[in-house]
């Protein structure tokens, strides 16, 4: 049987316009005027927007974290739901002396398949690549796997990439259809820097910001571009959080690179004065890159507009404050590095970007869906309104208000990032391939439901837009 919603706004990534949606056997149907055969359940969307469900391409999820504490696993995707989010990307580490698609195929068997509230695509996030995960590449395109993640900082560990590896990476990637993303810090700063704090007793949470000055981002990014012009191949930029780095995107897509970029919601509304809050709550807002001057804001905020930058994802990687991020009191570099952030993507680019006049509402779902989408080939299956796609769709109530609080947190962690902000808005009902999972706030779906999604090959669906 199937449904149908009438009366709303859809809105896309390219138009708002009033219409029905038929949906039937998990797809969207048809779209328009007087449709289906009086079988359907009928939606009224009267006065609610219809947006495609929420793409979120970077999550952390079911992994352990570098100082050896444990993420949330995969279900608690419900506060994703719950933020009309229908699909993540989490990212997937490769496992010491395994190969990566192995690592990645085992991954998903334990952690994701039976367990997950929406659907999940993987990143593979590589241990420093050698030639025998170079030679993966192709196979991982194929797995429905075309994004591989390379972490700049951190040298000395295994995840640190140089710049041979991210080189020979890029090149071996734009042969086969796949995507290299960096995390992009300039490790030696950082370290430099830490350990002058500590030694000198400077170890409040405060300092973990100080010892990730923005210069060390923008200098990471204007490298990692340079090296993808260098092999010629097309780059992701993720977590951008400063205007400096993003300058430097921006030069870098008029200078002829394909170097595309993300930013976060924390980096649009908290700045780093978090972290200076007393009796240790700093340590909730430590993160990697920091909380950054609040300065830095509105240049982001215009980076979105203008699509400098296309995609916000949360950087979702929740931890309990008691018990966990607490473990670095008195010594931030054990503070285990990470915010949460997969329930209240949509609530703070509405709230504070849409309502404040920052977005236009038709960005807002390119930068929320439809961009992850072309980006991480997802398109035209996910991340928009068309007849064939999946009926990923959420009912908008944009009279909706309320104030976020741990108490009404789905994340699975003791905190809430956006503690005491005003909500505008919600995502009152919410399809995942034309089934009704979440509605009006409530869970209505079961855990398993999400599907493991494979991903279409770098480049089939998107270009990015000339500055
Ligand atoms: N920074 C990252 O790069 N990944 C996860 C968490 C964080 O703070
Ligand atoms: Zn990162
Ligand atoms: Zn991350």
């Amino acid at each position: 049987m199937g449904i149908l919603i009438r009366n709303g706004v859809l809105v896309t990534a390219g138009d708002t316009y009033r219409a029905d949606i038929l949906v039937e056997a998990g797809h969207i149907k048809a779209i328009g005027a007087n449709l289906g055969d009086g079988s359907e359940t009928v939606y009224d969307a009267a006065g609610k927007y219809i947006f495609p469900g929420g793409i979120d391409g970077h999550v952390h999820l079911a992994q352990i974290s570098s100082r050896g504490t444990a993420l949330t696993d995969f279900s608690t995707t419900v506060a994703a739901l719950a933020g009309g989010t229908t699909t993540v990307i989490a990212y997937a580490t490769q496992k010491e002396s395994t190969g990566i698609l192995d690592s990645l195929e085992q991954f998903r068997e334990e952690q994701i398949e039976g367990k997950s509230a929406v659907d999940v695509g993987m990143h593979a996030y590589l241990r420093s690549p050698n030639e025998n995960s170079l030679a993966e590449f192709p196979a991982l395109a194929e797995a429905g796997i075309p994004t591989v993640k390379l972490f700049m900082a951190a040298k000395g560990s295994a995840v640190h990439c140089d710049d041979r590896a991210i080189f020979t990476a890029l090149r071996k990637a734009k042969e086969c259809g796949m995507l290299v993303m960096v995390h992009a810090e300039n490790s030696d700063l950082l370290s430099v820097l830490q350990q002058e704090f500590v030694d000198s007793g400077r170890t409040e949470p405060l300092w973990h910001g100080r010892a990730h000055p923005e210069v060390a981002e923008e200098e990471a990014t204007v490298r990692a571009i340079l090296l993808a012009k260098a092999a010629a191949a097309p780059l992701f930029v993720v977590h951008v959080s400063c205007a400096d780095a993003m300058r430097r995107v921006r030069e870098g897509r008029q200078s002829g690179v394909r170097v595309l970029a993300e930013t976060c919601p924390h980096y649009l509304v908290l700045d780093a004065s978090r972290l200076a809050l007393p009796d240790f709550e700093g340590g909730k807002y430590v993160c990697s890159p920091p909380l950054r001057d609040a300065a830095n804001q509105e240049p982001l905020w215009r980076a979105l507009q203008e699509s400098w930058i296309g995609v916000v994802g949360s950087d979702h990687c929740a931890f309990n404050f008691h018990g966990v991020k607490d473990l670095g009191k008195g010594y931030f570099p054990k503070i285990s590095n990470g915010v949460p952030g997969m329930q209240d993507r949509l609530h703070i680019l509405y709230t504070y970007g849409v309502l404040a006049g920052k977005l236009s509402l038709n960005r807002m779902v390119d930068v929320w869906t439809t961009t992850p989408a072309k980006v991480f080939g997802l398109y035209p299956q996910k991340g928009s309104l068309a007849v064939g796609a999946d009926a990923d769709i959420v009912i908008f109530d944009p009279e909706y208000s309320d104030i976020i609080t741990a108490a009404s947190s789905l994340e699975g962690i003791d905190y809430a990032l956006y503690e005491g902000f005003v909500r505008k808005g919600r995502a009152e009902k919410v399809f995942l391939r034309g089934e009704l999972v979440m509605d009006q706030g409530k869970f209505v779906g079961h855990l398993g439901q999400g599907r493991f999604i494979r991903r279409a090959p770098f480049g089939s669906a998107y270009d990015a837009p000339a500055l």
